[in-house]
């Protein structure tokens, strides 16, 4: 393992980045900053902060000893106390996230069609090989929104027109799926951090889209657990009971799937915890009208406005 002081001093990461790499929030950075002098930051002109590769990894130590128990104070206090002796700590193993680095060769829709190609074709080796290429030259959102979401649009329209398989349109949700939750593993766990429980409705069935969420949010350090496809409502109260979660967001597709989440803002109230419940999905983009039938919170149209909007709830 790694240094810390092995890493790089040039500042050249924004608040932003520095949160996203480590899952503490924005303002959560500034107070250790201020109260415990922990980071001493570049400032652009615009007196912007910008963080070095080594800031990173001395958030990363402080959130892991925060893991381990420590308050905050006590572990600015080791950390000082080993820096006042000349020692850098151990820098953690890095998460297998891949970053992107290359420069695109083609915009993403081009790689959209690829993947479509590749899946409907059965050609896994293809498939792979795009998946890599383009983790190494896009961000997440433009992966999920601008490549995974038109390839699965497509595959749903072929499928419609009955010129794929259903066990086509199987298969390749299945592989996108794969990679979602590859993702979602890869990310670390931040117990400090806000819980939300992500799936589906009752007899909801479409979890890419929950499971995209799912995988940003806990890019931005939220602890995020994914429970899938079709859960029942009063099994999810129970579960919300043990858990305790901060808020539970919920997909549907259809007047069906959508119709018993009327009454699940009333359940959760009855905890003591009073976990608030966001919604979304094709359902309540096709009909407007109905989201203020829901109690809860609808969140948006897409999964970047849902993102804001967690933002909003959880971070004040
Ligand atoms: C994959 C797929 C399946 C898979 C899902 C596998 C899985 N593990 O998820 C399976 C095989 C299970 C399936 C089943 C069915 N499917 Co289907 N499916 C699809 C397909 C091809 C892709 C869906 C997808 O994942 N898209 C990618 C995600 C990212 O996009 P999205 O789900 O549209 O979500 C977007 C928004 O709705 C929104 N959103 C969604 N959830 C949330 C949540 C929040 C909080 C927020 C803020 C936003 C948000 O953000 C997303 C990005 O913009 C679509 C094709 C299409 N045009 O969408 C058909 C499609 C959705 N399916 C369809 C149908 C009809 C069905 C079935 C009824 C088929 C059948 N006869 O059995 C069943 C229904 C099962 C059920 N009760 O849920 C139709 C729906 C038509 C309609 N308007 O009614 C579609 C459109 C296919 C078509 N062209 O006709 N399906």
């Amino acid at each position: 393992m790694a240094s810390i002081a092995e890493f790089s001093k040039e500042p050249k990461y924004t608040i932003k980045v520095l949160s996203e790499r480590t899952g503490v929030r924005p303002v959560t950075l500034r107070a250790w900053e201020r109260r415990y002098d922990l980071l001493d930051p570049d400032r652009l002109d615009n007196n912007y902060r910008l963080y070095s590769e080594r800031d990173i990894e001395i958030v990363r130590w402080i959130t892991h000893r925060l893991d381990d128990g420590l308050s905050i104070s006590n572990a600015v206090r080791e950390y000082k106390g080993l820096r006042g002796e000349g020692i850098w700590p151990e820098a953690l193993p890095t998460v297998l996230v891949p970053q992107p680095s290359k420069t695109p060769q083609h915009p993403p829709n081009v790689y959209a069609e690829k993947l479509f190609e590749a899946l409907t074709s059965r050609n896994e080796v293809e498939a792979k090989n795009i998946v890599d290429t383009i983790q190494s030259m896009f961000d997440l959102k433009v992966i999920f929104f601008e490549i995974f979401y038109p390839c699965l649009y497509e595959i749903g329209e072929a499928w419609y027109r009955g010129e794929i398989r259903i066990a086509t349109e199987h298969y390749a949700s299945a592989y996108i799926r794969g990679i979602l939750l590859n993702l979602l593993q890869a990310f670390p766990i931040y117990s400090a951090a806000p819980t939300l429980l992500i799936g589906c409705a009752p007899e909801e069935f479409h979890e890419i889209a929950p499971l995209m969420l799912s995988v940003l949010l806990r890019r931005e350090g939220y602890q995020v657990e994914f429970l899938g496809a079709d859960l029942p409502i009063d099994d999810l109260v129970a579960y919300a009971e043990d858990v305790s979660p901060e808020m539970i967001i919920l997909s549907a597709g259809f007047e069906e799937t959508a119709y018993p989440l009327r009454s699940f803002q009333a359940k959760l109230n009855q905890l003591s915890t009073k976990p608030i419940f966001g919604f979304g999905g094709r359902y309540f983009n096709e009909n407007p009208e109905e989201r203020r039938e829901f109690e809860g919170v609808f969140l948006g149209e897409s999964l970047d406005e849902a993102i804001d909007n967690v933002h909003n709830l959880l971070d004040e």
